[in-house]
């Protein structure tokens, strides 16, 4: 007989230190980097920092979905098929690349800083060849939960205290964002067989049970043990984190850079695609986004 605990505990916490990434940008890698590589259904989670003179210029995506979500500043997307746009501070942007994608995200040029999160999420094999889709919502139409007065959630995706996000996940995800004033004990439910993390944006918070400190730029991934929820407590300090899991998707991972399918074959006729401008690359051929300068 296994004993189901009452709530997850935490099993790694792994500081995402600054890197260099696209073209002059920086990030705090979490979820992809050495120590946190298959976090199934997870691909990366990138806390990036961007300021007017960085970004990721023209790139295709093909497999999976990047989540997007500003935490500070202004961001810019435009892709082949002209869809486009500007994000700001607390919106989102929920983009299925599914067969292909190819665009530019920069920061607004007046910007000083752009500061957000990117979370890739990978797609079960039925939906990888999907047509792309986009779900943008603006900060003010994220529903929120008030569970006690100091304690706001966010509902990204998912469902937290009653409250539903409408978010369609072709891999079943919950995506929260935490604001816990100090003093507070807060309860999120989550499915017994979803695999999850926080990811810490500031403060301290204390996780679990046996009460693991979470810090900022810190990712804490959650015991595997069938509990059904997550125990968080703040002491002397407010505290800020996105509370993430998804339903491990067991699928074997092919992954070359931006394109994420589940054999190797399936990457080749990928790089033939991309190059030939076929099976949802067509509309790559000689586009070149506006914003990419
Ligand atoms: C990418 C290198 C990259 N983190 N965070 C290689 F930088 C990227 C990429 C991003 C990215 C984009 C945003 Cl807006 C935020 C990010 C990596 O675009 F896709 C590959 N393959
Ligand atoms: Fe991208």
């Amino acid at each position: 007989m296994t004993v189901i605990p009452a709530s997850r505990s935490i099993t790694k916490s792994v500081l995402s230190k600054e890197q260099a990434e696209g073209a002059g940008a920086r990030v705090r890698r979490s979820i992809g980097r050495p120590e946190l590589r298959n976090h199934d259904p997870f691909l990366m989670l990138d806390e990036f920092n961007v300021d007017k003179n960085g970004g990721f210029p023209d790139h295709p995506h093909r497999g999976f979905e990047t989540v997007t979500y500003m935490l500070e500043g202004q961001f810019q997307h435009e892709d082949f098929a002209g869809h486009k746009g500007t994000i700001g501070p607390g919106d989102l942007q929920w983009m299925t690349a599914g067969r292909g994608i190819v665009h530019s995200e920069m920061p607004v040029k007046s910007q000083t800083r752009a500061h957000g999160l990117q979370l890739w999420i990978n797609l079960p094999r039925e939906h990888k060849m999907c047509e792309p889709q986009y779900q943008e919502l603006l900060d003010g139409q994220i529903p929120r939960a008030n569970p006690e007065e100091g304690v706001v959630v966010k509902v990204i995706a998912g469902e937290s205290h009653g409250v539903k996000s409408q978010v369609y996940t072709r891999t079943p995800t919950m995506y929260l964002d935490f604001k816990v004033a100090k003093n507070k004990t807060v309860t999120q439910t989550i499915p017994k067989t979803y695999t999850g993390f926080i990811y810490m944006l500031k403060g301290t918070a204390f996780i679990g049970d046996k009460e693991f400190e979470g810090k900022a730029h810190h990712t804490l991934t959650f015991s595997e043990d069938g509990a059904e929820t997550v125990k968080i407590t703040t002491k002397d300090e407010d505290a800020h984190f996105v509370f993430i899991a998804g339903e491990p998707l067991k699928e074997p991972i092919v992954q070359h850079g931006p394109f994420v399918m589940n054999t190797t074959e399936d990457i080749y006729k990928t790089f033939v695609d991309y190059q030939y401008n076929q099976n949802g690359f067509e509309r790559a051929k000689n586009w070149r986004s506006t914003i990419a300068g």
